[in-house]
């Protein structure tokens, strides 16, 4: 009887090249292996992933947006002259030429390249590493410039809108399902006093300042691939939640996870300290690799928009505490509740440096 695992593996390969399945990676959402194969004599990994259609209700619109983004990439980067099997994700189609699988038991997987001779970090180890992350995630952007936006699916609707997330959280806070709303009223009330800060952007929108974009959506340090003999980024990676949205949030959405002295769900919250430095080689990175893409209002927000998507994210982390930990992914009892009181320090520590924040940013747009 064949594993379970390996039975999915042998929908997309040959089952006798197959070496080995492990667990991979520090994802909050899929569930990742990375698959060990032999072909003709020739090592060869793979990622294998199962699509979590908890969040990802539809996984024929997500794959095509996948499939659509990589092969545009794959194209710009040979145009550049790069190498496309290193530089995007090359997903590799199941023998009978479906984008992902659906097996016996009802679970959705994909197969990607594996790309090899590469590292991924889950905290910023040197000032420089998050100035080469900026400048990719701003290429990033630059490169999809002129992809068809219209083409792609709205994958989770308003996933960045704040003031959806804020609702959400007050419906949670209504419902208190698992009885867990006395535990975290100053939480409900940090985030009650920012209900009017939630809807600056949707404001901003309605005045033609923020302009709809293709954005990652997810542009933590751990969704990009740097190259591990030269240190440099090689590779975007986690490409789920690609869909239009502002280029803003692909800007704050990296400061909430890098641009800080601890771990996302470091509970002590006296080692949680915004970093303002990294923010400053960020926001230079950032800009750069945009090359001039940014509109004017766009870069006027861009210093809130580090505020808003920690604010809307500490959000999301604890409506899901409240709701019972069923989206993301926890390893031990109140990580969730941990991951919410972190967000909003850093949340408190960035407006108190907001003035600053804004120097800064002015500063860099200045030669954009
Ligand atoms: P999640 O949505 O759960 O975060 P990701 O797509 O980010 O899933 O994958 C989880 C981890 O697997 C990544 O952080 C990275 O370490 C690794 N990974 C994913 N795709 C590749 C790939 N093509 N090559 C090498 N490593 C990868
Ligand atoms: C999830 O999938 P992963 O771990 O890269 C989440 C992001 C959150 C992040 C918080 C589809 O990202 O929106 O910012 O956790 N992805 C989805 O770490 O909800
Ligand atoms: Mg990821």
């Amino acid at each position: 009887m064949m594993d379970k695992n390996l039975r999915t593996a042998s929908l997309f390969l040959n089952p006798d090249s197959i070496v080995s399945i492990t667990p991979y990676g520090n994802g909050h959402i899929n569930t990742t292996f990375l698959v060990k194969a032999k072909e003709e004599g020739e090592e060869k990994d793979y990622i294998l992933q199962e699509i979590n259609v908890n969040v990802f209700k539809n996984p024929d619109a997500l794959m095509s947006n996948y499939c659509a983004v990589t092969e545009y990439l794959s194209k710009e980067i040979e145009k550049r002259g790069g190498d496309p099997l290193r530089e995007t994700l090359r997903v590799i189609y199941s023998k009978d030429g479906k984008s992902y699988v659906v097996t016996e038991n009802g679970e959705h997987w994909r197969m990607l390249l594996f790309i090899k001779d590469s590292i991924c970090y889950d905290r910023v180890e040197s000032p420089e590493q998050f100035y080469e992350c900026a400048v990719a995630f701003g290429n990033f952007q630059y490169m999809l410039k002129s992809f068809p936006a219209d083409t792609l699916y709205e994958i989770i609707p308003n996933f960045h809108n704040t003031p959806v997330r804020y609702e959400n959280l007050m419906k949670a806070v209504k419902d208190d399902v698992c009885g867990r709303v006395a535990e975290v009223s100053s939480e409900i009330s940090f985030a009650k006093e920012r209900e009017a800060f939630a809807n600056i952007f949707e404001n901003a929108r309605a005045e033609g300042k923020l302009p709809l974009k293709v954005t990652h959506n997810d542009t933590k340090l751990n969704n990009i691939l740097f190259d591990k003999a030269t240190g440099k980024t090689l590779c975007v990676i986690d490409l789920d939640t690609i869909m239009p949205g502002y280029a803003i949030n692909d800007f704050g959405d990296s400061i909430r996870f890098g641009a800080t002295t601890a771990a996302e769900d470091e509970a002590d919250l006296t080692k949680v300290n915004f970093d303002i430095s990294l923010f400053e080689l960020y926001t230079k990175g950032f800009i750069e690799g945009a090359k001039g893409g940014l509109a004017e209002g766009e870069l006027e927000y861009l210093a809130e928009a580090a505020i808003m998507m920690t604010f809307e994210c500490g959000m999301r982390f604890l409506t899901d505490y409240l709701e019972g930990d069923t989206y993301f992914r926890i390893h031990r009892p109140k990580q969730n509740l941990d991951r919410a009181r972190n967000q909003f320090k850093l949340v408190s520590d960035m407006e108190k440096a907001l003035p600053e924040m804004k120097r800064i940013v002015k500063k860099y747009s200045e030669n954009a």
